[in-house]
């Protein structure tokens, strides 16, 4: 991408309405634009960086055995009457009614539908267990929208929904998600505590939010230190192996990590003092298992074994897609700007011209920015370097490929790495290899 033809706008001051880092960076590096309170339009990079962070979702959600499926944002409230959730749910649902005068709203969450769509192909306990998931965007009427797509009105979530023949197999569908969701924050580079957590307008008895530590969020968290230092989601466990897994989760959670609405002040004194952290967190992910409470109000009901009937034991799997956006810029930004991750960085590198217009300097910079081809952005814009020098800082391009005059006549390019500020001169080989590398 040439920034004198893209479509990456940046601004130089910090918009009043954003409060915390994340928000104003997203928004001064041109990633998304409020459309309306809570409501954003992605924009190319942004959209770029999003797509990239479904992936690892997608990928991590298929390893774990779930199939990806894709259910419409709009849906009937007749389904919700049914769980008794329509009422219940409040102002948060934003209801539709269509030209038929039909009730309609816009889903918060699809427990109801997936239920549905599951009752209407399942014949016997044999279709058991399964686990569906789908990425599509979420409306909740949120009080205070704030702090950008952290908390958003319209979000796009990841949500996976399991079902099993018997409770001890919806645990362990419970723990399948439980490790996926390791490897996927830790894909991002991130450290993602899995806290014990209530379960809200969902529902049941078992439940864990994924946190990542920053001082914005807006979760009450206290954790044994040893989050800070296991490196869990490394694990070679199979989320086939049932022993195994379940060996897993009792190690991982074995440690005490609650949010404050779970804080257990008995169960903390028991924490060694020098290993008691208290803080903030944002979460990003939410899994829960309710048991049938779904099942039964929607009369799914299937034949088992020896003429018995199994009413599923499900849960629900849920990941903020967009909010771990915002939660990345979060815990890799400083004051100039973005420092991605290379798993999700927009791009993996700017191509920096410092002389536009000089033969040897264009050339060079035009033979790195084909050969890294969509790796690149290339900043061929006639600006001063200076400027070049803040946007790249800002859109956090994990690597900076800096060419001018001097560099063109020696065939070396200065490499700069974003996140630690480390430069190298080296040759155009070289540079492409590290910046392919990540
Ligand atoms: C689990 C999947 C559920 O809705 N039903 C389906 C369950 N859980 S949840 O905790 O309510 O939401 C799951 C994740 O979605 C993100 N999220 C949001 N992101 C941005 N703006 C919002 N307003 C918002 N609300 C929820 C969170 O990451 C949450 O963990």
């Amino acid at each position: 991408m040439r920034l004198s033809r893209a479509f990456l706008p940046t601004l130089k001051e910090t918009p009043a309405e954003a409060q915390i880092a994340s928000h104003r960076l997203m928004l001064r590096a041109g990633l998304v634009r409020q459309t309306s309170a809570g409501i954003y339009a992605w924009l190319p990079a942004g959209l770029r960086v999003l797509r990239r962070v479904e992936q690892i979702v997608r990928e991590e959600q298929d390893r774990a055995g779930a199939q990806e499926i894709l259910m419409p944002t709009i849906q009937s409230a007749e389904l919700w009457r049914q769980s008794g959730r329509y009422d219940d749910y409040g102002k948060e649902m934003l209801r539709i009614t269509d030209r038929h005068e039909r009730e309609m709203l816009f889903g918060p969450t699809n427990e109801e539908m997936v239920t549905d769509i599951f009752k209407s192909y399942a014949k016997s306990y044999r279709d058991l267990p399964r686990n569906l998931y789908h990425i599509q965007w979420k409306f909740r009427d949120e009080v205070r929208p704030r702090f950008g797509v952290m908390r958003g009105r319209e979000f796009l979530m990841k949500d996976a929904y399991s079902f099993d023949a018997t409770a001890v197999g919806a645990r362990h569908s419970y723990r399948q998600m439980f490790l996926a969701y390791l490897r996927t924050f830790q894909r991002m580079g991130l450290t993602a505590v899995p806290m014990r957590a209530d379960t809200g307008p969902i529902g049941g008895d078992l439940s864990h939010e994924f946190i990542i530590l920053a001082e914005t969020g807006e979760s009450g968290v206290f954790y044994d230190a040893t989050y800070e230092t296991t490196d869990w989601a490394g694990t070679s466990v199979s989320t086939d192996d049932v022993a195994g897994l379940e060996a897993f989760f009792n190690g991982v959670t074995s440690s005490y990590a609650a949010t404050d609405e779970m804080h257990d002040e008995a169960a903390w004194a028991a924490v060694p003092a020098e290993r008691r952290r208290e803080g903030r967190g944002i979460e990003v992910g939410h899994i829960f298992y309710f048991g049938t409470k779904y099942s039964a109000a929607m009369g799914l009901s299937l034949p088992g074994p020896e003429g018995t009937t199994i009413t599923p034991e499900m849960g629900s799997y849920g990941i903020g897609v967009s909010r771990l956006v915002g939660a990345l810029i979060e815990a890799n930004h400083d004051e100039a700007g973005i420092k991605w991750p290379d798993s999700v960085a927009p791009w993996a590198a700017a191509v920096l011209n410092l002389r536009q217009g000089d033969a040897a300097t264009d050339a060079m910079c035009e033979d790195i920015y084909a050969r890294l081809g969509d790796a690149a952005v290339y900043d061929d814009r006639g600006s001063r370097a200076g400027e070049k020098f803040a946007d790249a800082d800002l859109m956090g391009f994990p690597w900076q490929a800096i060419i001018g005059p001097r560099g063109a006549a020696a065939g070396r390019v200065e490499l700069k790495r974003r996140a630690t500020g480390e430069r190298a001169e080296v040759s155009l080989e070289d540079a492409i290899a590290r910046i392919r590398g990540g």
